[in-house]
């Protein structure tokens, strides 16, 4: 007798909470593994493309460089960690190996690294002081092991492949938690490979055992995430200018992509209809060429014109990777720094203030009574509430009343990922006194989407929901006023 009641006791309890909090509107079928939804949130990452190139004024080594040549007299990676972090940047992803084959780590499998060059005597490990300062100051490290090498001379061989993944077993094992490791597609053909100094190519789609590679990746380092032209966690956005298709799905068919083979425009604007979840990736660099070139200094991006590449990545529902060259003494360049500095500064006064925090928002309709699916998350600032449609509707409305004294132009929206990539179409209205006008129009959304318009001011705001592949669902809106410097639409 008192075990049935107790047991009806803690049924009536479950159903009490069951109610207090009712289950998700079911996922799509693709959505973001944890290890994405963490890698998305991060937003802004740096890369730094520091190796022999730095020290010949070359973008690709040939190869044959002697190490004596690589001599950074002042390097202080925590200057670089610092500098970074004050731009607001979450990761830096090293290039430990750039396709010239040098290392910046005394590798046991090759002499051309860093142990035959001037820098601490041979007796220096810059991977580790990089991984080192980034653990210091609490920021994510990656690495770049470039799978093309002009030195080594059995390149294009299976020799070259049980070297390469020796590297990487060195890079995954000896240098603490990694988050992300970057595997290029690029591959010129030509280079010193020992001294045979010739024409090599490789079978694109066959050569690197990627599938081997990316087990190696996952066993040494769980919590990294790969980054490949063919994902599988993260893709190249498919150019080096770090623009995001207006048009951003983190749907891909992997099939359809390889590393080094893949079609650039499929890579800009992802695919409804893929299968996969890849995040895209916006690589550039704030200089005209990735490594570090006295003649490009007049080329550093100027604060505005980052934070127009905030827009066009992250705002595109992509992960923005600029990169930081370090010059030939091993430190950032005073003005790539206060560049850096002043674009957080002014994406942080721009997103202060969110004008419709916390209003009142009403919906043409909403998945179910519950608080939880409530329209007024969406003004929450939290990312994990959200507001969803009724079930089986594919359209909504979303309304609320805004200050009509008060002009904006940025717009914010935010699906809540993690249960998939739903919403195809959108426009924003304003009541204006004539009537509802559409201010602006998009299609994909994503983890975030940024709209730049001329400033205006309204009575009411609008968005209306046209297309989704499956009932759609808002996290976050926002309305702000672009500060100083970020003008450019
Ligand atoms: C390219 C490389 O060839 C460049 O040198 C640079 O590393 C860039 C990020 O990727 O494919």
């Amino acid at each position: 007798m008192k075990t049935l009641f107790l047991l009806l006791f803690f049924a009536l309890l479950q159903s009490a909470a069951a109610q207090k909090n009712p289950s998700d509107i079911p996922a799509n079928k693709v959505v973001p593994s944890q290890k994405q939804l963490d890698y998305q949130s991060l937003e802004v990452v740096g890369f730094v493309h520091f190796n022999m190139n730095t020290f010949t004024d070359k973008e690709w080594g040939y190869g044959d460089e002697s190490p004596t040549l690589f001599d950074p007299k002042k390097l202080d990676c925590e200057q670089w960690v610092k500098a970074a972090k004050e731009g607001g940047f979450k990761e830096l992803i090293l290039t430990a190996k750039h396709h010239d084959g040098f290392c910046l780590w005394p590798s046991a499998y090759t002499e051309h690294s860093i142990k035959n060059s001037p820098y601490k005597n041979g007796k220096g490990d810059i991977v580790k002081e990089f991984t080192e300062a980034c653990a210091k100051y609490g920021i994510k490290a990656g690495l770049y092991l470039s799978p093309w090498d002009r030195n080594h001379a059995g390149y294009g061989t299976p020799a070259y492949l049980t070297y390469y993944k020796n590297q990487l077993r060195e890079l995954l094992t000896n240098y603490g938690k990694l988050t992300e490791v970057w595997f290029d597609g690029a591959n010129g053909g030509d280079g010193y490979y020992g001294g045979a100094k010739e024409t090599r190519k490789i079978d694109k789609k066959g050569y690197y055992p990627w599938e081997e590679i990316r087990e190696i990746v996952y066993k040494l380092q769980p919590g990294a995430s790969i980054f490949s032209d063919a994902g599988p966690d993260i893709r190249w956005i498919g150019n080096e200018r770090g623009i995001a298709g207006e048009t951003c799905w983190s749907m891909l068919d992997r099939s359809k992509v390889a590393v080094g083979d893949a079609d650039q425009d499929y890579l800009n604007t992802g695919d409804f209809y893929g299968t996969s979840w890849v995040i895209g990736q916006c690589d550039v660099s704030i200089r005209k060429g990735w490594f570090f070139h006295t003649a490009d200094d007049e080329t550093v991006k100027t604060p505005s014109q980052l934070v127009d590449l905030y827009y066009r990545s992250v705002g595109r529902n992509a992960v923005f990777l600029l990169n930081l060259p370090p010059n030939r003494d091993g430190l950032f360049a005073d003005k790539d720094v206060a560049s850096l500095k002043k674009f957080k500064e002014i994406l942080d006064k721009t997103f202060k203030e969110n004008m419709v925090a916390n209003a009142k928002v009403t919906a043409s309709n909403q998945y179910s009574g519950d608080a939880k699916f409530s329209p007024a998350n969406i003004t929450d600032n939290d990312a994990n509430s959200y507001w969803a449609a009724a079930k089986d509707k594919r359209q909504a409305t979303l309304e609320m009343a805004i200050d009509s004294t008060k002009k904006f132009d940025r717009i914010l929206l935010q699906e809540p990922i993690r249960f998939g990539q739903r919403i195809a179409s959108f426009d924003i209205q304003l009541l204006l006194p004539g009537g509802w006008q559409t201010i602006a129009s998009g299609t994909s959304i994503g983890f975030k989407r940024l709209l730049r318009i001329t400033p205006i001011a309204g009575s009411k705001i609008r968005i209306n929901i046209r297309d989704a592949n499956n009932t759609p669902a808002l996290a976050n809106f926002g309305i702000y006023k672009a500060s100083g410097g970020d003008t450019i639409l």
